[in-house]
Parts: structure tokens; C-alpha cells; sequence
């Protein structure tokens, strides 16, 4: 038998007697952090909002003390625990007055028994945390410096490393009880562990399941597996906690990602002395085949026997107050991924391991993650505490997600192995650890161990061999940074990588998201707050290189906020659509990033505000089962069709040769046979291939356009837009139709300028004179006022390149 309460009420928290603001017993939430309390107590700024964060750098510098009261009726249990799926981070934690634990490591679960200190009626629960910068500085002078790519003590804390900041993230590193607490009873027995392996042996799905128990008492106990009706039971007898118990289900059906077809979970159920463990499970397989081959190594990721191509985002936490993420939120997130026919979410290592929410949205939506363990471009010490708690928390979450087919594989790090090589480490380090014996032998080892099914790749990027640099790209995962740092987007065609597991290109937020995160008179690109949420490395004048490259001069911030995001979707559209006609040779493309954590210029392709930066718009055109792009090849142009769906595609595809007018000089009509998953390269001939000033277009019929242009926008000669609009008014919105007079570049309606919650269905369309395109904006507001109606179909709404 067992019983569960929360104890998420009634919390305060108190901070130290000498910080810069008095904060005694305000109230706290629980899941939480003291970041947002202090806000929700009026006491500091909303963090998110201008340079309020600033102000903050002295929380993460105290100690905070959180506590509550609650009643507790005795009942006759054997075991009673006081369970905190989440500390952050450096707590004591004590029980009227008495010290239950100590913790360090803001990623794992703990456990106390509290059955002896617990009164009847009121008892008084307090957790107190020690400032991380304070825990953090002491390890790391106790230890030695380690480099870090950043300037903070991230690497000597089980902590996020982003919560110190990043090149997209504020730095709000402070404390709190950031995930559940609750008090568990039990009697008899506890099911303290269940871990699932799951496997298809021919056409029979297995469950091998790893049970342990906490007991009391002298009896034997019954421990009963179902699944899909199937039913084994053990008994274990007295003093035994372990048992593995095989259920074979027939002829499963099975998980599938959703471009790959249905999926179907299955409820695991194990029962013992009245407790109850149940999660979902599904049946698939996935095997990482990097087998060497003539040209080096591949990253191939097969899932139920069949190599997918890896359409992929990187995913870092939806919030900078981590406990502001609810599970509606990550919902929201994880569709807008699949409905831009993004296949794979990698969970980047400077952040979490995710929740059960996300694993569990993943498993419904069909969506595959990669996992990487938490280290980030930094040297880590591997002394203690540091080795046991990488154990601990490793241990604790191959189990906690071993349940989720979603889950395909673990990576043990991010650039770590990369920055050893590549950025002046060893100097620094001498003879000091930085963390290859997590990587290397420790990671891998408790994967084989704890989870025994997924596959596992020492750091992200890895060639497969430690002799090989890292990021070679012949072989394994490469991250490529080149293009953003140092070079125009172009160059990604420099690169001929097996599988790009990073590569992304910056733009600042929707106007929306601006407008809510800085309230700068006069606003411009360089206004004080635009800086301030700019983080990255000379982040601003690498979008100017940019800019200067493709597009015509800046006149004022709403073409700067325009062109830097038509630039950023241009960079990223050119990179997968490079990629992916280098398809089987490369095998996948994972854009950095797809969220943001708050409002920020950054590579994300959602803002922090949750709205569509136009980027989003070019991953659903290049991530499309079909697509074809124009390459070039020496002095020639290629037509590359790729059909990455279960059917042959047969058609016709046209394209249209141009002048600078828009007027169609040539056209040609390529008859296309594809087998599934398969690429075709067609080499134009030479009469096709525009010239200067010229462009290639494809018609438009059964999938996006794919266009092919001989001079930059900034160069060519284009008319200025002409066009005409109609709005005609839709359920729970409206349609604006613009008809195209003169070429109209890379078209897009910003909706979010004329009602916030505006949602827009296309955009970055090119068209020509004679060809129209419907917007279809779902707004409420919109749909009910005639003045933001005729708003929509004018600048700085309604925008074109060449207007
Ligand atoms: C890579 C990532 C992140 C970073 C991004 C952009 O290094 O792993 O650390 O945010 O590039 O610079």
C-alpha cells in the first residue's frame, strides 16, 4: 500500500540579512525559483523585460532559505519518505530542526526518510541553499581553474550551465525548489525503480523489465508485470529487492516517428504489496550505424531497421525560469516542431535533462530526441564530488527516461571534446582532468548498464575514434560554426559532412517579442536594451557582414529587423538544402536552435515569445518530404529532387528561366521518376543556366518553390514592388491576397505588428508578375476591425525585399 501527497503550499523564502534587498518570508512557489518569486513580490524587474537583468547578478551570490509547515496524521506505515524530484542546488535540507540530506546536483531526484522525525499535526520543513557562485568558487579554487567558454564557474556545479547565461540566455543563476516535492508512504513494500528495456525479437516485442523494491517485514512479495494484457508474475521472498521479469507481447504494432507512419504506446503496469509503477511504453528499434566505410564514417540513425534522415532542431530550455515551463507550453512548442516537419529534437547539453512532459509529448507526437548528458564548452573536473554525482545523476535519469521510445540515443557531452582539441584547453589544463573519463569511459559504461538499449556517442560533434579531430567531417557528427563566426552562408557548400548536429545563422525576434522586451526611444538595432538582449560574440556586426553581403542598404529598424531575419531563414534554408541533397552521404541536419529561453536576438527559429520568426517558415519549406533545390557544381547548376516519402514520386517538374523584370525567358519541363527515399541530380544544360542578372523558379504545384538567383538582392536590378491586395474576411480571421506586378522577393506579412496573437500561415514567397499568393492571418482582433485590416496591407506589414 502505498500513499502520496505534495507539499507545494504554504512556502516562504527568507534571503541573507546583508543582501542589497530585504526579503524576508515572502511567499515562494514551489515547483519554483527565487528569481520569480522576488518578481511576483514586487521586488525586483521582470528580468526578461530591458536590462532588469543586470540588477540580479546578486542573487545567485546569496543563500536563500525556503520553508513551510503541514500537518501530518500518523498512519501505520512501514516507510516514509520525503522525495524532491528537483533541488536547485546546493541544499540542506532539515525536518523540524533535524538535517535530513545535504544535496549538490540540480539533476537528480532525492529521497530522505523522515519516518522518525515526523509529528503528528504541524511539522516544519525548511531547505535551505547555499549561493551557487559561492559552492562553485569554492570548487573550483579547491580544484583548479578548468577553461570555460564562458566566464562563470558553470563547470564546478551540477547545475544547468546555462543558468549562468549563454550566448542566447540571461544569466539568472539562483535557487529554489525547481521540480515537485511530495511525501510518499508506503507499507510492506515500495516499487523504488522500474526500468524497461524494450526490443522486437522477431516480431515479438519484449519487455525486459529491472525491478527494485524497498521492503519491510518477513513476507514474500508478489510482483506482478502487465502489459497489452500479458501478465508474469514473480515472487520474491524475504530480503530479496531485485527481479527481472521478461513480458512478450505478439506481434506488437509499433512506435513509429510520424514521418515514418502510425504509432501505437503500450501501458506498462507493475504491482507489488499494493504499489503501482505505470508508464507508457512503445516498440521500436534504433541502432546508430557509424561502421567505417570508403570515405570515412557515417551517423546513420536506422529506427525500426529503416536510416532516417535526420530533420533536426536543437532544443535548449523553453524558459530562463525553468519552472515556468508547463507542460501546455511544451506542447505548443513540440507541435509547432512537427508541423515544420521537424523529425528529431536534440537536447542540448547546457541545459536538462527533460521532463516527463517533454518525453512523453515526444512519444505521442512521434518525435525522435537525442539526449545529451550535461556538460557544455567547458573543462570539467572529474575529482570528487563531481565523479560520484555525474554517477548518481546519470544513473538516475537512464532510468527515469529509459521508459520513452521517443528517446533514441545519448551523447556525452556538447564541444567539449572539441575545445580540448580546438581551443587553446591543454595549455591551461596541464596535467588537470577535464572530463574524458566521463565521456569516454564513464557515460558509456552506465548506458550499456543502466539502459542497455540506446546507442551512445562520446560528445557532440565525435569522429569515432579519439585519434581523429572531433569535428572531421568524413566522420560522425560535426558542428559547423564556420559560416556564422567567420564566413558568408554560402560556404556551407565548403563543408561535406556526414551528419551536422549543429550550424545556425542569428536573427533578432519578432516585432512583438521586441517590442515586449525593450522599451528603447529612440528603437534601433544598436538602441542600449536591443544590446543588451544580444549576446552572442560580436553578435551585431556578424549579422551586418551578412547584410552587407546579400541585401540592399538599411534604411531604418523595421528594414534591419526584416532583412536580418530574411538573412538568417536564407543562411539556414541554403545549409539544409545543401545538406540534404548530399543525401545518403550525409544523413542529417540539426539547426541550432529551435527555441528560445526569453526574448532575444538569437539562431533560434521560435522566439521566446512563442511566435514564428520567418526561419520557421523556411525549415516546414526545406524539411518538406519533397523538395528541390538548385546546386551548383564547378561553373555548372544541378536540379537535385529529393523524395524523402514512401513512394516513388513521378511528375513533371517545371521551372521557369527569368529576367530581372520577372518576365519568364525561358522554360523547361523535367519528366521525374524518384524511387522512395531517394535523390536524383539533374545537370542543367547550359542553355538553361541564367545569366548574369537572371533566375531559375520552380512552379509551385505539389511542393515549395525552389529558386536559383545570379546576383545578390543588393546587386540585381529589381523593379520595386508593385502589387495589389484584397482581404476578404474568414473564420476567425482573414485572407489577404496579393497579386504580384513585379517580382516581389521573399514576400512575408508580419501579422504580430497589427494584433500580437496574430497567427500567419506563409511566409518568404517569391513571386512574379501575374502570380498571386493568399495569407491566411487567424486573429480575432484582426477579424473584427476594418482599420487593422487595411493595416495588414501596408508597410511595414506587408513587406517584400525589393518594396
Ligand atoms: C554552439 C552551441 C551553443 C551555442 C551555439 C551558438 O556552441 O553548442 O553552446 O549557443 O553554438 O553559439
Amino acid at each position: 500500500m502505498s500513499a502520496k501527497r505534495t507539499l507545494h503550499e504554504g512556502w516562504t523564502v527568507t534571503g541573507d540579512p546583508e543582501a542589497p534587498v530585504a526579503v524576508d518570508a515572502i511567499p515562494a512557489a514551489v515547483p519554483g525559483e527565487v528569481v520569480a518569486d522576488l518578481l511576483a513580490a514586487g521586488l525586483v524587474g521582470d528580468p526578461y523585460v530591458d536590462e532588469a537583468e543586470r540588477d540580479l547578478a546578486w542573487v545567485g551570490r546569496n543563500d536563500w532559505t525556503y520553508r513551510t509547515a503541514f500537518d501530518y496524521e500518523t498512519g501505520d506505515w512501514d516507510g516514509i519518505d520525503l522525495v524532491f524530484d528537483g533541488l536547485d542546488t546546493v541544499a540542506r535540507v532539515s525536518l523540524n530542526g533535524t538535517v535530513v540530506g545535504e544535496t549538490a546536483n540540480m539533476h537528480r531526484r532525492y529521497r530522505f526518510d523522515v519516518r522518525s522525525l515526523l509529528r503528528e499535526g504541524p511539522n516544519e520543513l525548511e531547505v535551505h541553499f547555499t549561493a551557487p557562485y559561492a559552492y562553485a568558487e569554492a570548487q573550483r579554487d579547491r580544484l583548479g581553474n578548468r577553461p570555460n567558454a564562458y566566464p562563470e564557474p558553470g563547470n564546478f556545479i551540477r547545475k544547468a550551465a546555462c543558468n549562468f547565461g549563454w550566448d542566447w540566455g540571461p544569466n539568472l543563476a539562483g535557487a529554489g525548489i525547481w521540480r515537485p516535492v511530495r511525501l510518499e508512504c508506503w507499507k510492506t513494500a515500495r516499487i523504488a525503480e522500474v526500468v524497461p528495456r524494450v526490443s522486437l525479437e522477431d516480431g515479438i516485442g519484449v519487455v525486459d523489465l529491472a525491478v527494485s523494491l524497498a521492503t519491510a517485514g518477513d513476507a514474500d512479495i508478489e510482483v506482478v508485470c502487465e502489459v497489452a494484457g500479458v501478465t508474469e508474475t514473480v515472487r520474491l521472498a524475504a530480503g530479496v529487492a531485485t527481479a527481472n521479469v521478461r513480458v512478450a507481447v505478439p506481434d506488437p504494432e509499433l512506435w513509429r516517428p510520424h514521418d515514418r507512419g502510425e504509432r501505437k504506446l503500450y501501458g506498462v503496469k507493475v504491482t507489488a504489496a499494493g504499489d503501482t509503477w505505470e508508464h507508457r511504453i512503445g516498440f521500436r528499434t534504433v541502432e546508430l550505424d557509424t561502421e567505417p566505410d570508403d570515405d570515412g564514417r557515417p551517423y546513420d540513425l536506422k529506427v525500426n531497421g529503416e536510416t532516417v534522415w535526420i530533420k533536426g532542431v536543437n532544443w535548449i530550455p523553453d524558459e530562463a525560469l525553468f519552472s515556468r515551463v508547463d507542460p501546455a507550453r511544451v506542447e505548443r512548442r513540440l507541435r509547432q516542431a512537427v508541423a515544420a516537419g521537424i523529425n528529431y529534437i536534440r537536447v542540448w547539453g547546457g541545459g536538462v535533462y527533460e521532463s516527463e512532459d517533454f518525453y512523453r509529448i515526444c512519444d505521442e507526437l512521434g518525435l525522435l530526441v537525442g539526449q545529451d548528458f550535461l556538460f557544455a564548452c567547458a573543462a570539467y573536473p572529474e575529482e570528487e564530488p563531481f565523479w560520484s554525482e555525474v554517477e548518481a545523476e546519470a544513473r538516475d535519469n537512464l532510468a527515469r527516461l529509459a521508459p520513452h521510445p521517443s528517446l533514441v540515443t545519448w551523447t556525452g557531452n556538447n564541444e567539449n571534446l572539441w575545445g580540448w582539441h580546438d581551443w587553446d584547453w591543454q595549455g591551461d589544463l596541464g596535467e588537470r582532468t577535464w572530463g574524458a573519463g566521463y565521456y569516454h569511459d564513464l557515460l558509456p559504461k552506465l548506458v550499456a548498464e543502466v539502459d542497455g538499449t540506446r546507442p551512445y556517442w562520446p560528445g557532440s560533434p565525435y569522429s569515432g575514434v579519439r585519434e581523429l579531430h572531433p569535428n572531421e567531417q568524413a566522420h560522425g557528427s560535426v558542428h559547423i560554426w564556420d559560416v556564422w563566426n567567420d564566413r558568408d552562408y554560402a560556404h556551407y557548400r565548403d563543408w561535406k559532412p556526414r551528419f551536422v548536429a549543429e550550424f545556425g545563422y542569428q536573427a533578432p525576434p519578432t516585432w512583438a517579442t521586441v517590442r515586449r522586451m525593450v522599451s528603447d526611444e529612440p528603437l534601433e538595432a544598436a538602441s542600449p536594451a536591443m544590446l543588451w538582449h544580444q549576446k552572442a560574440a560580436n553578435g551585431q556586426d556578424k549579422l551586418q557582414r551578412g547584410l552587407d553581403a546579400h541585401l540592399p542598404p538599411v534604411r531604418d529598424f523595421d528594414d534591419w529587423l526584416y532583412f536580418t531575419q530574411v538573412n538568417q531563414a536564407r543562411a539556414v534554408r541554403l545549409g539544409v538544402e545543401y545538406f540534404r541533397s548530399l543525401q545518403p552521404y550525409c544523413s542529417g541536419a540539426i539547426v541550432w536552435q529551435l527555441n528560445d529561453c526569453w526574448p532575444v536576438t538569437s539562431w533560434a527559429a521560435i522566439d521566446g515569445e512563442e511566435r514564428l520568426k520567418p526561419l520557421w517558415y523556411a525549415l516546414r519549406d526545406v524539411f518538406a518530404e519533397r523538395m528541390v533545390t538548385f546546386q551548383p557544381d564547378g561553373d555548372g547548376l544541378n536540379m537535385v529532387v529529393v523524395n524523402d516519402s514512401a513512394e516513388a514520386w513521378t511528375g513533371v517538374i517545371g521551372f521557369w528561366k527569368c529576367n530581372a523584370e520577372g518576365r519568364i525567358i525561358g522554360r523547361a519541363l523535367v519528366q521525374m521518376e524518384i524511387d522512395p527515399r531517394d535523390t536524383a541530380v539533374l545537370e542543367l544544360e547550359p542553355g538553361a543556366i541564367p545569366k548574369d542578372g537572371e533566375f531559375l523558379l520552380t512552379g509551385r504545384e505539389d511542393f515549395p518553390r525552389a529558386t536559383w538567383f545570379t546576383k545578390e538582392d543588393k546587386d540585381m536590378d529589381w523593379p520595386t514592388a508593385r502589387f495589389t491586395t484584397e482581404v476578404a474576411a474568414v473564420e476567425g480571421g482573414v485572407q489577404v491576397t496579393v497579386h504580384a506586378e513585379s517580382v516581389l522577393r521573399d514576400l512575408c506579412l508580419f501579422a504580430d505588428r497589427v494584433d500580437p496573437d496574430a497567427l500567419v500561415d506563409k511566409a518568404l514567397v517569391t513571386l512574379v508578375p501575374g502570380e498571386q499568393v493568399t495569407f491566411t492571418v487567424r486573429s480575432e482582433a484582426i477579424a473584427a476591425s476594418a482599420e487593422l485590416q487595411r493595416a495588414l496591407t501596408a508597410k511595414p506589414v506587408l513587406r517584400a525585399v525589393n518594396d
